[in-house]
C-alpha cells in the first residue's frame, strides 16, 4: 500500500520534472534581451518641380504656355521651359538648418555622348505683394537723380490682385524723381517721372507673369526709354519739367508704403548716366557695366551695395530665393533657417531649343544618328541640420528629365518625368530592451524544475529504501554449530597462511594433524590440515564442530572464520577462511 503510493508519486514527479524541463527549454528559446533601434530624430525632404513651356509665337497651340500635366509637348513648338523647384525640409525637433544648392544640367544621347553643366544658383529677393519691401535711404550718390540716369534691374512679375503694385519708386506721390509699377487688373506696366504736380505715365509692352526680364529704363528731362532683355523697345518724349530731389529709394512698393507689388527682384542698379544700347545689351548677358554705378543691389543673400557707395538697403519681409538662371557670386552665403522646417525655392529656365541644336551638332560631330536626347536636371540640395549636438547631413538629388524624341508619328515630342520627390530619414540610437515577462517565466520554470526534482529524488529515496534488500548474512559474531554437511568454499590463497599452528595430541583417530601442537592459554591447539579432517575429528570424538570469527591483529579489518572441535584441554582447529575484508563496520551497524 505505502510502496504503491510512493511508486505513483515517483511517476508523477518524473512526469512533472520532464514537463518543467520542457517549459524551461521553451522559456530559453525566447531571448531575454533584445537590441532595438530607436529613432531620435526624423526628418523628411520634399521636392516638387513645376514647369511651364513657353511656346513659339507661330506654334500650333492656341496658348502661349503649356504645363506638363499631359506629360507631352510638341518639341518643335517649345521655345524654352521655365522650371520651378520647391524644396522643404521638415525635422521633428527644432534645428539650425543650412541649405545649399547646386544645379546640374546634363544633355545626353543614347548615342553615347553627354555634357553636364554645373552651376551654383544665385539668390534673388522675392516680394509677396502684401507688405514686403526694401528701402535704401537717401544719399548723396543716389539723389537727386542725374539727368539723364539709368535704372537697370532683373524682375519677375508675379502679381497678386492689387490694382497698383510698386516695383521701384524714388518719387514722392509721383511728384519727384521716377517710378516703375505694375497695374494688375489692366495687365500693364507703368513707368514715369515727377513734374512736381502730376504723374507722367507710359504703358509698356505686356510682360508675362512668372518670367524673368532684364529691364533698363533711361530717364531724362526730355524723354524716357525702355529696353527689355537688352533690346530697345521705345523712347517717349514727355515735355514735363522733371523735378529731382534726394529721396529714399523703395523697392517692392510705392514710396509712401502702399501698392505692394508681387515681384521677384535681382541685380537692381542705378547709374548716374545714360547707358548705351550696347552696354544695356551686354548687361542683359551678365556683363555688368561698372562705369557710373550709383547703386548696385546684388541681392546675394543681403541688400548690400556693390557699387562701393555704401547705399545699403534694408529688407522688410522679402524672402531670399535661389535662382538657377542667376549664378551665385563668390561669397554668397547659404540659406540659414532655425526651426522645424525650411522652405526654399529654385527657379531656372531651360532653353530646350538650344539643347536640341547642341544635340544635332554633337551627333554630327560624332558621326552618329540619334532620334532622341534627354535633358536631365538635377538640383543637389545639401542640408545640414544641427539639433542639440546631433547633426544631420543630407544630400538630396531630385531628377527632372525632359526626353526629346524625333521622327515620331506626331513629329518631335517632349515628355517630362520626375515632378515629385520625397526622401525620409532618421537619426537613431540602439538600446537594449530586457523582457521582464520572459525573466519571470524563467524564474517560474526554475522553481518548477527544482520542486519536481526534489520530489523525484525524495520519493526515489523513500521507494528504494522500501525495496532495499536485507544485508547478506556472511558472518556472525558469535560461535555457532555448523551442520555436518556444511561445505566451506574454496579457501582463498591469502587465507592459507593465516592458519594457526596446531598442537598435536597424538591420536591415531586424527588423520592429518600438524606435527607440532601449540600451547595457548593452557589449551593445546592442534592444527588440522583440512576441513574434512576436522569433521572426522569431531565425529571420532563425538564433539560438536564449532566456529568463530576472528580478526587477526596484524590484519586489521580482516575477519576470518575458524572452525574447531574442543576435546577437554585440546582444541582441534582448522584455520578457516577469510570471510570479510574492510567491510565489517558498515555491515554491523
Ligand atoms: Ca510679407
Ligand atoms: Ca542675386
Amino acid at each position: 500500500m505505502r510502496k504503491g503510493a510512493l511508486k505513483a508519486l515517483l511517476v508523477a514527479f518524473a512526469v512533472l520534472a520532464m514537463a518543467s524541463g520542457a517549459v524551461l527549454y521553451l522559456t530559453h528559446t525566447v531571448p531575454l534581451e533584445e537590441e532595438r533601434t530607436v529613432p531620435v530624430l526624423t526628418y523628411a525632404q520634399t521636392g516638387r518641380f513645376s514647369c511651364t513651356a513657353r511656346l513659339r509665337p507661330d506654334s500650333v497651340y492656341q496658348e502661349a504656355t503649356l504645363t506638363p500635366e499631359g506629360g507631352l509637348f510638341r518639341a518643335s513648338d517649345v521655345e524654352r521651359v521655365d522650371v520651378a523647384f520647391a524644396y522643404s525640409f521638415v525635422v521633428s525637433e527644432p534645428a539650425n538648418i543650412t541649405v545649399a544648392y547646386e544645379l546640374n544640367t546634363t544633355v545626353a544621347s543614347p548615342a553615347g555622348w553627354a555634357r553636364t553643366d554645373v552651376t551654383v544658383p544665385g539668390y534673388v529677393l522675392s516680394f509677396d505683394g502684401l507688405d514686403d519691401y526694401v528701402v535704401v535711404p537717401a544719399s548723396a550718390s543716389l539723389g537727386p537723380p542725374s539727368d539723364p540716369m539709368t535704372l537697370v534691374l532683373r524682375a519677375r512679375p508675379m502679381r497678386l490682385g492689387s490694382a497698383w503694385g510698386g516695383i521701384v519708386d524714388q518719387g514722392r506721390s509721383f511728384r519727384d524723381n521716377f517710378w516703375v509699377m505694375e497695374h494688375a487688373s489692366e495687365d500693364k506696366y507703368i513707368f514715369g517721372l515727377g513734374d512736381g504736380v502730376e504723374m507722367w505715365e507710359q504703358v509698356t509692352p505686356l510682360l508675362e507673369r512668372g518670367t524673368w526680364y532684364h529691364l533698363a529704363f533711361i530717364f531724362s528731362s526730355t524723354n524716357v526709354s525702355l529696353y527689355v532683355d537688352g533690346v530697345y523697345v521705345g523712347s517717349w518724349g514727355h515735355g514735363l519739367v522733371w523735378r529731382r530731389s534726394s529721396r529714399p529709394l523703395v523697392i517692392g512698393c510705392l514710396n509712401n508704403l502702399v501698392g505692394f507689388g508681387r515681384v521677384d527682384f535681382d541685380e537692381v542698379r542705378v547709374y548716374s548716366r545714360s547707358l548705351t544700347e550696347l552696354e544695356i545689351a551686354n548687361d542683359s548677358d551678365g556683363r555688368v557695366v561698372a562705369d557710373g554705378l550709383a547703386l548696385w543691389l546684388r541681392f546675394d543673400g543681403n541688400a548690400e551695395d556693390g557699387s562701393g557707395n555704401g547705399n545699403y538697403g534694408t529688407v522688410n519681409g522679402a524672402t531670399w530665393m535661389l535662382d538657377g538662371s542667376v549664378h551665385a557670386r563668390p561669397g554668397a552665403s547659404p540659406l540659414v533657417f532655425t526651426g522645424t522646417s525650411t522652405r526654399s525655392a529654385l527657379s531656372f529656365s531651360l532653353d530646350l531649343t538650344s539643347y536640341a541644336a547642341f544635340a544635332g551638332a554633337a551627333n554630327q560631330e560624332m558621326g552618329v544618328t540619334a532620334q532622341d536626347h534627354t535633358v536631365i536636371v538635377t538640383p543637389q540640395i545639401r542640408v545640414v541640420a544641427e539639433v542639440g549636438g546631433r547633426r544631420i547631413e543630407e544630400s538630396f538629388k531630385p531628377v527632372l528629365e525632359f526626353k526629346a524624341q524625333y521622327g515620331t508619328e506626331k513629329g518631335g515630342v517632349l515628355s517630362v518625368e520626375g515632378l515629385e520627390h520625397v526622401s525620409e530619414g532618421a537619426l537613431t540610437r540602439t538600446e537594449v530592451i530586457r523582457h521582464m515577462d520572459v525573466l519571470a517565466q524563467r524564474y517560474a520554470s526554475y522553481a518548477l524544475v527544482a520542486v519536481s526534482l526534489f520530489g523525484l529524488v525524495l520519493t526515489a529515496f523513500l521507494y528504494s529504501k522500501g525495496e532495499a534488500k536485507e544485508p547478506e548474512v556472511v558472518a556472525e559474531a558469535r560461535p555457532h554449530r555448523v551442520a555436518a554437511e556444511a561445505k566451506p568454499p574454496e579457501v582463498a590463497d591469502e587465507a592459507k597462511h593465516l592458519g594457526v599452528m596446531a598442537a598435536v595430541k597424538a591420536t591415531e583417530a586424527v588423520p592429518n594433524v600438524e606435527e607440532k601442537p601449540v600451547q595457548e592459554g593452557g589449551m593445546t591447539v592442534v592444527g588440522v590440515m583440512s576441513f574434512d579432517d576436522l569433521l572426522k575429528v569431531a565425529e571420532k570424538l563425538g564433539k560438536p564442530l564449532q566456529s568463530e570469527e576472528v580478526s587477526p591483529a596484524e590484519r586489521e579489518g580482516d575477519v576470518t572464520r575458524v572452525f574447531y572441535v574442543v576435546d577437554g584441554s585440546v582444541v582441534y582447529q582448522y584455520p578457516g577462511w577469510l570471510i570479510s575484508r574492510f567491510s565489517r563496520e558498515t555491515r554491523t551497524e
